[in-house]
């Protein structure tokens, strides 16, 4: 059975909807989430999609982006990603864990799970974080343009959207080989092409973009060119922004501070004031429902035997 996105009058389904936001002129930005509570927080803040970051992922299940969890154990996490929020989530497949046929089981999987999208990278599988080392090791092109076109086949929705990431740059093989890649992988069917850089200033997106053309929607992830502004991204016709592990590392942070405050001062009095209090985690996560559901339907119980 087909997306609902696809029935003429229907609710437009999620992968539709990202696919409409990276298909349209106005630039959108995708929040990371690691778990239930970081994806629900990132929508009430407003972002209009959300990206399932493996690097913040694997951190918070205290594990390294390195393929270290197995990709069943990233979408248990994503199944409570989607549960909590109704915005579309694009989920980090990494290399796809193997080949074109690990790499579509996955796609599979998170389609089934109402995720609206996955992304590949075109590095051997177990990949290191791109921000880690200098040892990173492209895939064959031929070999990854085939998995994304085996993915292209897999999908149930043709709007499920497939975002194929060249890590040409991070490679360090410069912004030719990153266009006659990204090239490869938009013919065999991927909706978005993922342009990574980590340098610290934009200017090999820069370079890309221009030659690039709007083929393809482009998406990138400016975790180390972080002071280049979203409208300079906007001029050079960005579909899509994903601010990839800032909520994760905001946690490590303020679980950090607290935990060091409380060991030293044996109290829990001084972390009081800098985190959330227990009213506003129950108003966060509605607990109120509970209790005004039961009420109405034990009083229907109670109407109904009255009857
Ligand atoms: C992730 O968030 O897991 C990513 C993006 O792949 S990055 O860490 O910037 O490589
Ligand atoms: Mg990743």
């Amino acid at each position: 059975m087909r997306n609902t996105s696809r029935q003429p009058g229907g609710p437009v389904g999620k992968a539709a909807q990202m696919r409409r936001m990276l298909d349209s002129p106005e630039m959108v930005f995708l929040m990371e989430a690691h778990d239930g509570l970081s994806a629900r927080i990132a929508q009430s803040e407003g972002f209009d999609a959300l990206w399932a970051s493996g690097f913040s992922i694997s951190t918070s299940l205290g594990l390294r982006d390195s393929d270290e969890a197995s990709w069943s154990q990233l979408l248990s996490v994503v199944e409570y990603m989607v549960a909590g929020t109704s915005v579309p989530i694009v989920v980090d497949g990494d290399t796809g864990y193997g080949n074109f046929n690990t790499a579509r089981r996955f796609l599979v999987s998170a389609e089934r799970q109402g995720a609206a999208g996955v992304c590949f990278e075109d590095k051997v599988f177990p990949k290191m974080n791109s921000f880690v080392g200098d040892s990173h090791r492209l895939a064959d092109i031929d070999e990854f343009a085939a998995k994304i076109a085996a993915c292209s086949e897999a999908r149930n929705d043709e709007d499920f959207c497939i975002i194929a990431r060249t890590e040409a740059l991070i490679a360090g093989r410069g912004v030719d080989e990153a266009l006659k890649r990204a090239e490869a992988y938009r013919k065999a069917g991927a909706t978005a092409i993922f342009v990574h850089s980590r340098r610290q200033v934009a200017d090999e997106i820069e370079q890309f973009a221009a030659a690039w053309a709007d083929r393809a929607p482009l998406v990138i992830a400016p975790t180390t060119y972080a002071s280049t502004s979203a409208d300079t991204f906007r001029e050079l016709g960005i579909s899509a922004v994903i601010w990839a592990n800032h909520s994760m590392r905001a946690a490590v942070t303020a679980m950090r501070d607290v935990c060091r405050s409380i060991k030293a001062s044996e109290s829990v009095l001084s972390a009081e004031a800098k985190i959330a209090s227990l009213k506003e985690i129950f108003e966060f996560m509605d607990y109120a429902e509970i209790e005004e559901t039961e009420r109405r339907l034990l009083l229907r119980g109670t109407s109904a035997a009255d009857d």
